[in-house]
């Protein structure tokens, strides 16, 4: 539970600012990090450091001597925090007591300090040695009857090196079940943008925001998920480029933004306007938006008036027509309804998009957590193809990543359904037949838990209980496991749902020196526009009992497969080794990586579509069409409300960093609902009343979250918002985007409970 009172006010000020720096001294000195934080957060992302654990967006050309934001301190202070979760704290708490505590408390019990073991005779975790651990984990992945009983999880803050050779360990073993926290985020990119453009990547880099002349922010909150993106933002509007932000929550930092390091801007309080159009769109209602700005176009067309560009529609594009025909057949009051825009609202961003040279399109889980999350995605491509907004400067495709490095982890094989090319290679590089038939992502594991096909469970990093689906039956499942195993830097929920044997094994973190027999090591990651860079580690580690993932990764190895001749040890020693493995496994890509990775900046990872290069079956860039104007299943209940889960402006992900969403007026507390005034009087409830919710579904399984505070929100009819994870019960397991596998986070359907 939160400490204080709740309280509810409108915050007034721009985002940034001074409440960022403040907010920036406050987490250093709660956790007792002043020193040796700001002596960490001056390395952080500077060449010969380490990169940001928080998110993946690139940082800029050294122009700025601090760089880094508010949240990626709190990421920063959270990982070098003072706290230490000992054998001592284990002894005092059974599994029992601490499953009562909140995400928030074990948070901050602080870091682990060494591997331990569950013990069902006390109901406590005890020491266990790393020889022992390892040992274990062997034993249970060896009495396997079939590989594909494992279930191999990778949260997105594992660096390139570790991800590697985990992909090579588990296809060694025999089994592509690579569940990630990306089948839960960018899946839809990863999936749905390949048959459009050939890549599942993002094509813009950080220069094209100095050369777009219109940038799209749809479903992305930048000034706390993104916060660096800001200063590109900043610069972008000082230039008069008009900023499109499509979101059914008026997010303060797309409003106005104060640049905590512009010394002017502090100095005079001064702030800049983010959205020349802030678009306040319905959940769930950006296909009629994008469907809406095409038809302006192709009657714009019709008229005689060239607004699309035909050479490049000619040269490089196939399918326009069945695009051009199911635009034109939208009905405006259709698009009104199901947008909840008005129609010269939808006009006046198709004119900001036909008058822009350049456009970027930036976005984030308002547009992939969604039933057709991986089709919706392929018509935001379809409009930046109309225009030829690829492979210039200024334009292009910008999925804006979650994790620091989920990116990496993909490119490097983090796949359940990797190519044969990629298994070729494997089989070529290290001399042994990898499986070749698709694994599980994240929901398929749970189906597998569920049906007790799945037997032992490795989670390299994140929290995964507490990060997918249905908690209720997600933790019933997870409880059905011979054998868990979390690789992690703090104690969280999914240590505490566990099989019948479970580990804790903690890692080295990001901002960590890593010493091996063969000296200091340092590891790499992409990020979220291609660009892998290394990362060193300036401070000690947290305890002498850590190990680095990747030691951990090999380890786990060499129990499991007594027999295999890959050479585990000289990767745990040398991480030079295992790069020159990617660059063999991956040579157009990642050729001389040794060499290349020692330029300060690092170097960028070729994206075709920037050469307009189209690596699809036909070679061409693909309309792809989508019929209709809905990305989920309509649900006739007049009592529907559409729920988003988000981010607050004090967490990531799993981790709650406090009770507080200060751009949103929301302190301590986090069970709350965003709920347009009209609603709310509509079902009879006064502000601030107590509701529970429950989930519309027709699977006959309850679903229902008490002791939520109704709060009035600029919100579009018919649409609310909450917090994740708290409202994870209420999403179904199987409400998800086919094609991704990708929940639905984004449009629960929903309604007050009675009583
Ligand atoms: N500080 C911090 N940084 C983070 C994270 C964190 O938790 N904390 N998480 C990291 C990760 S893993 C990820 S994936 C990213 C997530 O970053 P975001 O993509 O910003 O994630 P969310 O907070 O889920 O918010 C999504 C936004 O979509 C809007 N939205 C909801 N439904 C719709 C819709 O139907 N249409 C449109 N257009 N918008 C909609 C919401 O109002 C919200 O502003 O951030 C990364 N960075
Ligand atoms: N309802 C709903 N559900 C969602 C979402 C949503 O918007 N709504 N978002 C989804 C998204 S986008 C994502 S990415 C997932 C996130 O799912 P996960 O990636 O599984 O969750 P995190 O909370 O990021 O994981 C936090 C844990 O990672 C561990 N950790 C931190 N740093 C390191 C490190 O350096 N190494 C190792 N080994 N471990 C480390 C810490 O111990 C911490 O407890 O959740 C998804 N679930
Ligand atoms: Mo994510």
């Amino acid at each position: 539970m939160a400490s204080g009172k709740p309280r509810y006010q409108t915050y007034h000020h721009p985002a940034g600012g001074w409440g960022a720096a403040a907010a920036t001294a406050k987490v250093l000195m709660e956790q007792s990090v002043i020193t040796k934080g700001s002596r960490a957060l001056l390395a952080m992302n500077q060449p010969g450091g380490f990169k940001c654990p928080s998110c993946a967006f690139p940082d800029a050309d050294c122009k700025k001597t601090l760089e880094f934001c508010e949240n990626g301190a709190k990421a920063l202070a959270f990982e070098a925090t003072k706290r230490r979760v000992t054998r001592a704290f284990f002894a005092q708490h059974t599994v029992t007591e601490l499953m009562a505590q909140s995400d928030y408390w074990l948070e901050m019990q602080g870091r682990l300090t060494e591997p331990m073991r569950y013990d069902a005779a006390t109901d406590k975790y005890v020491p266990v040695s790393w020889d022992d651990a390892f040992t274990l984990i062997g034993k249970h992945l060896r009495a396997l009857e079939s590989p594909h009983q494992a279930e191999f999880y990778t949260s997105g803050r594992t660096p390139n090196e570790a991800a590697f050779l985990y992909a090579i360990f588990v296809r060694a073993f025999g089994t592509n079940n690579f569940p990630d926290c990306s089948n839960m985020c960018h899946e839809p990119t990863s999936r749905g943008l390949p048959p459009a453009i050939g890549v599942g990547k993002g094509t813009v880099v950080l220069e094209d925001f100095e050369h777009a002349e219109a940038i799209f922010v749809i479903g992305q909150n930048t000034g706390t998920n993104s916060p660096r993106m800001m200063t590109n933002l900043v610069e972008a509007r000082k230039r008069g480029v008009p900023i499109v932000a499509v979101n059914p929550m008026p997010e303060r930092a797309l409003i106005r933004f104060a640049e905590p390091q512009d010394v002017v801007q502090m100095a005079t309080f001064g702030s800049t306007a983010i959205a020349s159009e802030f678009v306040h769109i319905r959940i769930g209602g950006d296909l009629a938006l994008i469907k809406g700005m095409m038809k302006v176009m192709f009657e714009r067309e019709a008229q005689g008036e060239a607004v699309l560009d035909h050479d490049f529609i000619r040269e490089h594009t196939v399918g326009i027509e069945a695009i051009r025909e199911d635009a034109l057949a939208q009905d405006w009051a259709e698009i009104v309804r199901v947008s909840g825009l008005d129609e010269a609202q939808i006009r006046r961003c198709a004119e900001i998009y036909i008058r822009s040279k350049a456009t970027m399109i930036c976005y984030g889980m308002g547009l992939t957590q969604h039933q057709q999350g991986s089709r919706l995605l392929q018509q935001v491509a379809n409009l930046l193809l109309l225009r030829g907004n690829f492979g210039k400067p200024g334009a292009g495709i910008s999925p804006i990543r979650g994790h620091s490095n989920v990116q990496g982890d993909r490119t490097v094989g983090i796949d359940e359904k990797p190519t044969q090319d990629y298994l070729d290679r494997v089989r070529d590089v290290f001399g042994f037949e990898p499986p070749r038939h698709h694994g599980h992502h994240t929901i398929e594991t749970v189906e597998a838990m569920e049906r007790g096909t799945a037997r032992v469970f490795i989670g390299m990093g994140g929290n995964f209980v507490r990060a997918i689906p249905d908690t209720e039956r997600s933790y019933a499942a997870m409880r059905k496991l011979d054998l868990t195993v979390g690789i992690t830097i703090k104690l969280n929920r999914g240590h505490l749902v566990h099989g019948r044997d479970a580990l804790i094994l903690p890692v080295i973190a990001r901002s960590e020196r890593i010493v091996t027999a063969a000296g200091e090591q340092f590891v790499t990651i992409e990020d979220s526009m291609s660009n892998v860079t290394a990362s060193r580690g300036v401070l000690s580690p947290a305890s002498p009992g850590l190990l680095p993932e990747v030691e951990i990764v090999c380890r786990m190895a060499m129990a499991a497969l007594p027999d295999s001749t890959v050479r585990w040890q000289s990767y745990i020693d040398d991480y030079g080794l295992i790069r020159d493995k990617i660059a063999a496994v991956y040579p157009e890509i990642y050729e001389g990586f040794s060499e290349r990775i020692k330029a300060p900046k690092g170097f960028h990872l070729d994206v075709a579509p920037r050469r307009r290069v189209w690596h699809t079956p036909n070679g061409k860039a693909n309309f792809l069409p989508l019929p209709g104007l809905e990305v989920n299943d309509v649900v006739a209940d007049p009592a529907m409300l559409r729920l988003a889960t988000v981010r607050s402006h004090d967490q990531f992900n799993t981790t709650i960093y406090s009770y507080n969403d200060r751009y949103r007026g929301v302190y301590n507390d986090r069970m709350v609902l965003f709920m347009n005034a009209q609603d709310r009087e509509e079902r009879g409830l006064d502000s601030g009343a107590r509701i529970a919710l429950e989930t519309i579904s027709e699977d006959g399984i309850k679903r229902r979250v008490d002791g939520l505070t109704v709060l009035d929100y600029p919100m579009p009819r018919g649409a609310v918002a909450g917090y994740y994870p708290e409202l994870n019960p209420l999403l179904p397991l199987d409400y998800y985007d086919r094609i991704s596998g990708t929940p639905a986070a984004k449009s629960i359907p929903v309604r007050v409970a009675a009583g």
